[in-house]
């Protein structure tokens, strides 16, 4: 089996950490291909520790896999530096890692944009990590971007950064009232991280080349998710990037013939942080009981998840966008103890029912859902490891979100660790 592709079916926070560490022990490389320190991915590992992942894929607490930050990726170095030494702390062998040299960088100046475009949009605001992400891929695009490889070249490296920061000090900077960045200070700062980033930086297609060449497996980690897709999301309310199966082959590299299984990730409800339409949005004492049963708080920003109810509509446009192959459905136990655990079949959208994502934004923007009522379950399933553990109710839910969305839920989790798991195929 080549190459494995795992998505965020939602608005991310689908728990892809905690499946891309339950699939790592057999996989020989995980690979993240999109987005950036923007991710929170966690990760509980048997004896109980807890590991919040940025930038580094979640393989890296399978011992035996490879791990590698692809093309796609924006990277911070400062950050990525620390969450090497962190784990490094903590005993992982972090030098399984490598990095695509065609990565582009955050610098300084992305960081400090992304803060003051988010003021200036007032209440029209993404509600983004303020990690610079936008801006990184913003340059990227225009051709202004600054990537891993420029590192290892000084006089390069102080070249593209002279010609980015003339534009950034001398008009961007003066628009937003933001003082000028010093171009000798912050090669200065680069420079010093390409030092400890020089053994990881390498030609990370062929590797991955090679490797499927062999018959290795290669998991390719998404992060955030389908509905923060640049093209196929909500936009704007989006992350910069391609998050969708599709970016996996573009963002490491890959062909798209190397992939044969598509895995999504969804909650047993939804959540979503940050601005933006979530028709099954729940402002009542239910979305309140599932952020605190749930811990819906962001692994990145700290930031309260907005929570409601499990969109179908979302799921089946997720499963066609992504060729979903099969659904993993998380956080099934957070539902227990709820009287009734509706789930979304359709929209009302200006007084028509509709059951696919309408064309305009602005139609998405009035949807009410049409909710099917299920009945809910009390029995504590934390320890259901096959699906007749699962009481008769809790079982009736997950087939009806397989009918619903017409994919097969092969895995449901009833708890953040490794092996709170009910496995089905
Ligand atoms: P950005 O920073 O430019 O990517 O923000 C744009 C939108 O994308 C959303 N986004 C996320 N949504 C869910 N989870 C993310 N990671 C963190 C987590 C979030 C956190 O794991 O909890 O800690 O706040 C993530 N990253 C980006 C973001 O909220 C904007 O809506
Ligand atoms: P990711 O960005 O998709 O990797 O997800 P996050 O790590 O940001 O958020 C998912 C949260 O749910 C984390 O705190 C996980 O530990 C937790 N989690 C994952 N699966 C389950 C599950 O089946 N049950 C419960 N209760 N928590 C889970
Ligand atoms: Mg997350």
């Amino acid at each position: 089996m080549p190459a494995i592709v795992l998505i965020g079916a939602q608005w991310g926070d689908e728990g892809k950490g905690k499946v891309t560490d339950l699939l790592g022990e057999r996989v020989h490389y995980v690979v993240r291909y999109s987005g950036g320190n923007n991710a929170g991915h966690t990760v509980i590992t048997p004896d109980g520790q807890k590991y919040a992942l940025h930038l580094m894929p979640s393989g890296a607490l399978s011992p035996n896999a490879m791990i590698v930050i692809g093309n796609g990726v924006v990277v911070d170095p400062k950050v990525l530096i620390g969450e090497i030494d962190g784990l490094a702390e903590r005993g992982v062998d972090v030098s399984r890692l490598r990095i695509s040299g065609d990565a582009h960088l955050i610098m300084p100046h992305h960081r400090a944009l992304d803060r003051v475009v988010e003021r200036y949009l007032g209440s029209s605001r993404i509600g983004t990590t303020g990690r610079g992400i936008g801006p990184a891929y913003g340059d990227k695009v225009a051709r202004m971007g600054i990537r891993l490889q420029d590192l290892l070249d000084p006089g390069i490296l102080r070249k593209k950064l002279e010609l980015v920061l003339r534009e950034k000090n001398q008009i961007l900077f003066k628009v937003y009232n933001r003082k000028a960045l010093d171009t000798s200070a912050v090669v200065e700062e680069y420079l010093a991280y390409a030092e400890r980033l020089r053994p990881y930086i390498a030609e990370t297609r062929t590797i991955l080349w090679d490797a499927l060449d062999r018959g290795d497996t290669v998991l390719l980690e998404g992060a955030q998710a389908t509905m923060l897709d640049m093209d196929h999301g909500t936009y704007p309310f989006v992350t910069s990037s391609n998050p969708s199966a599709g970016g996996a082959c573009v963002g490491a590299g890959i062909p798209p013939t190397a992939i044969t299984k598509v895995i999504g990730v969804s909650k047993a409800y939804t959540t979503r942080v940050g601005s933006g339409p979530f028709p099954t949005e729940l402002f009542d004492e239910n979305g309140a009981h599932l952020r605190k049963i749930g811990a819906e708080y962001g692994t990145t920003t700290g930031r309260e998840r907005r929570c409601g109810w499990f969109d179908a509509v979302v799921a089946r446009y997720a499963t066609r966008l992504n060729g979903i192959t099969d659904l993993v459905v998380t956080k099934l136990d957070v539902l227990t103890g709820m009287e009734k655990v509706p789930i979304c079949v359709g929209y009302e959208i200006d007084g028509e029912r509709v059951d696919t994502m309408p064309m305009t934004q602005t139609a998405f923007h009035h949807a009410k859902p049409i909710y099917e009522e299920h009945d809910g379950w009390w029995e504590d399933i934390t320890k259901a490891r096959v699906f007749s553990d699962l009481p008769a109710n809790a079982r009736a839910y997950v087939e009806r979100i397989e009918e619903l969305v017409g994919t097969q839920v092969s895995i449901i989790g009833v708890g953040p660790g490794r092996e709170e798991n009910v496995v089905r195929h």
